[in-house]
């Protein structure tokens, strides 16, 4: 047993990963034993790391794991694991791109949709008897007519232009590093993309690059009628701002998935009522959580039987074991 191949897991891990991973390798949840404790008794002998998105992986956690190979990160962002401080250390980073893109392009249609149309609202107003008290639900905004932007040609950017052509409107995009991609009008700046559009889909990934980069500009480019839905990351967009620019009428309406300091939602948004709020479930389905487990574990078995890793990132080097 002692041979074994030591794993940790922090951050509440998907139970599939570290019951699948347990069968053959010895695994030291964090939430189960606690991280000091798994430290202190096996920290020089660690050698794979699998974390998640709400868990920050830093250089001081990557320093007290002298001998870590991997660290397989449950989700396709991974702005929470500190890639250079990896890279440094020969630490190779894996996500789980690609099986979630379907999930996200749906979802996100959905959210967009519940937004303008107003379906949390909607559901409210039954409930409350108010339709059945003999009120009308007030008439809103409508996607016909609009034109939609999205912020962020990514894998799951590319997946929901698709969606979108289905409803005969406008796509343009506006992309950090544009390729030859001529289905869609590509704009030269964000800017010039919300001052284009009146529905705004930001998926950029998060991180320093891209932080509070849909500030209060942006959004008031995009302008009274413009509706923002963001299903990337909190980070990306200047929270503060996006509460003045909802309560002063400079947007009329927002769709959010994320946060910036989730799980805590300002008040003051949740006190709106032109917004809808969804705690970050983008690719919370049994299906596709089963994917992204698969290939987490997937990396890591591939890495520790010698074939490198499945889904590397880019950042890190991708060094052979020895
Ligand atoms: C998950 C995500 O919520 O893939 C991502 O980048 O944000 C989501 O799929 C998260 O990674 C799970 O912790």
């Amino acid at each position: 047993m002692s041979n074994r191949i030591k794993i940790l897991s922090i951050g509440a891990m998907d139970k599939r990963v570290d019951e699948a991973l347990a069968a053959r390798y010895n695994v030291y949840r964090d939430d189960v034993l606690g991280l000091e404790q798994i430290i202190a008794a096996h920290g020089n002998e660690i050698t794979g790391l699998v974390t998640r998105g709400r868990i920050r992986t830093t250089e001081a956690l990557i320093e007290r794991l002298p001998k870590l190979e991997i660290i397989s990160n449950f989700g396709v962002g991974y702005d929470s694991v500190d890639v250079a401080a990896a890279a440094k250390r020969g630490v190779v980073v894996t996500n789980t791109p690609d099986v979630l893109n379907d999930e996200m392009a749906d979802f996100t249609v959905g959210l967009m949709l519940a937004t303008i149309r107003r379906f949390p609202q909607a559901d409210r107003f039954v409930r409350s008897g108010q339709w059945e008290a003999g009120e009308a639900f007030p008439l809103g905004a409508s996607l016909r007519g609009r034109k939609i932007g999205i912020a962020g040609m990514g894998r799951i950017g590319k997946v929901i232009a698709r969606r979108l052509e289905g409803f005969d409107i406008p796509v343009s995009v506006f992309m950090r590093r544009p390729s030859a991609d001529l289905r869609y009008l590509c704009h030269a700046s964000l800017q010039s993309l919300a001052e284009a559009v009146d529905v705004l889909i930001v998926v950029l990934p998060g991180g320093a690059e891209t932080k509070n980069i849909v500030d209060a500009k942006i959004l008031e480019a995009l302008g009274p009628n413009g509706i923002l839905i963001n299903v990337a990351r909190g980070s990306v967009v200047d929270e503060e701002a996006l509460i003045t620019a909802l309560q002063t009428g400079k947007i009329l309406a927002a769709g959010l998935d994320v946060f910036a300091a989730e799980p805590h939602v300002p008040e003051a948004l949740r006190q709106m009522e032109n917004v809808v709020l969804l705690p970050h479930i983008g690719t919370a389905t049994h299906y596709t959580r089963g994917l992204m487990a698969q290939l987490v574990i997937d990396n890591v078995i591939s890495w520790f039987d010698g074939k490198g890793p499945l889904t590397p990132v880019a950042e890190t080097p991708v060094p052979a074991r020895t």
